[in-house]
C-alpha cells in the first residue's frame, strides 16, 4: 500500500492531510487484483492470459515455470505519440520523471527486469506480459472525477444517500467515473477536470469550464494508487488519482446539463443506493467518497444492480 501524503493549499493555510484514501481504502478495497486476470485479454477474441491463481498472484511466491503470454496492440507497436518504444531497453529512466513522463508509481519503487529493462507491475502476475493496450512501460496514470451531490429525494431512506455522475463507456459499455488519461504535464486536479468536461459535459464553452471550475473550487484528492483494469498486464499497468468533486447543497450543479462525449456513450446521475458493477477500481473510489462524506454505506446490505440501471436522471 502506498504511504503518500496530500498537501492542499487552501487561502493562505497549509493543509497536511494524511492520505485518507489509504487508509478508507484498505477496508474497501480487495488484495489481489481479478479484473487483470480476465481473459481473453480486453478488446481481443482469442488473446488468452495464462492463468493465475489468487495463491500464485505474488511475485514472492516461487513459481518457476511461469510463463505469461506475450501481446501488446498492434496500434501500441506502432509507436504512436502516445506510447513508448517497443523496446523498453530505449527507456532510461523507470521510477523517475522521464522529460515530461512521470514514471513514479504511487505503490512505490518498482522492480525493472535485468535481461529485458522491462518493469515488473508491483500488484503480481497478470498472466500476459508486453503492454497489452497500454502505451507506457511501467506505470500508466490516469485521473478520475468523483462529483456527488445528495439524492434529492431522501423520504424513503433510513440514510442519506449520494448520486453521483457515472457514463458508459464506448469501449465496453461498462459504467464507470468519467476519467481518463493525464496528458504529459498536466497534474490529476487539472486532468480531472478536462476528463470531466470531455466525457460528461461535451463542452468546453466558457460559461461551462466556468460552472465546473467552481464545482472542483474545493475538490480533494481521495485516492492515489494501483487500479484493477482490464489492460494491466505484467509489465504495463494503471494508476489513478480520484478527484471527489461533493456539491453539498445542489446549487453547484442544478444547472448542469449533462451531456455524453469523446470516450463516453451515455452520462448520468446514478443514486448510490446499491451496487453498481463499476469499472476497474471505480468501486473502491467511490466507497471512500460514500464514507468521507457519511453517506450511506450501501454494500453492507446485499444488493446489486446490473450495470445499466435505471434509476438515473439528468437534471
Ligand atoms: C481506469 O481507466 C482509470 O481509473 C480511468 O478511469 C481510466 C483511464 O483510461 P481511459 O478511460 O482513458 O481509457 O483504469
Amino acid at each position: 500500500m502506498s504511504l503518500l501524503w496530500t498537501y492542499h493549499q487552501q487561502g493562505s493555510h497549509l493543509l497536511l492531510q494524511s492520505s485518507l484514501s489509504n487508509i478508507l481504502r484498505s477496508i474497501v478495497t480487495t488484495s489481489v487484483h481479478t479484473r487483470a486476470r480476465q481473459s481473453p485479454y480486453v478488446g481481443t477474441k482469442d488473446v488468452q492470459r495464462t492463468a493465475v491463481p489468487d495463491s500464485k498472484v505474488s511475485w514472492k511466491v516461487n513459481w518457476p515455470d511461469y510463463k505469461a503470454t506475450e501481446y501488446t496492440a498492434s496500434k501500441v507497436l506502432k509507436n504512436p505519440p502516445w506510447a513508448d518504444d517497443p523496446d523498453a531497453k530505449k527507456i532510461k529512466s523507470f521510477n523517475e520523471f522521464d522529460g515530461k513522463i512521470d514514471r513514479r508509481s504511487f505503490m512505490g519503487e518498482y522492480e525493472i527486469d535485468d535481461k529485458t529493462n522491462r518493469p515488473r507491475n508491483p500488484a503480481g502476475r497478470t498472466g500476459l506480459s508486453g503492454r497489452g493496450l497500454l502505451g507506457h512501460w511501467g506505470p500508466n496514470h490516469a485521473a478520475d472525477p468523483v462529483v456527488t451531490r445528495w439524492a434529492k429525494d431522501q423520504s424513503n431512506l433510513k440514510e442519506k444517500v449520494l448520486e453521483i455522475v457515472l457514463i458508459n463507456r464506448k469501449d465496453n459499455n461498462h459504467l464507470a467515473l468519467p476519467g481518463g488519461m493525464i496528458d504529459e504535464g498536466e497534474n490529476a486536479f487539472v486532468a480531472a477536470k478536462r476528463e470531466f468536461l470531455e466525457e460528461a459535459m461535451n463542452s468546453n464553452d466558457d460559461a461551462v469550464v466556468e460552472q465546473i471550475d467552481k464545482l472542483f473550487e474545493n475538490a480533494d484528492s481521495i485516492y492515489k494508487d494501483y487500479v484493477d483494469d482490464p489492460r494491466n498486464t505484467d509489465n504495463a499497468w494503471m494508476e489513478s488519482e480520484a478527484i471527489d468533486a461533493h456539491d453539498e447543497t445542489g446549487e453547484l450543479t442544478k444547472d448542469l446539463r449533462l451531456e455524453a462525449g469523446d470516450d463516453a456513450a451515455k452520462v448520468k446521475w446514478v443514486q448510490l443506493d446499491r451496487v453498481h458493477n463499476l469499472y476497474a477500481s471505480h468501486e473502491s473510489m467511490v466507497r471512500i467518497a460514500v464514507k468521507k462524506h457519511g453517506a450511506y454505506e450501501y454494500w453492507h446490505d446485499n444488493q446489486h444492480s446490473s450495470e445499466t440501471t435505471d434509476d438515473t436522471n439528468n437534471k
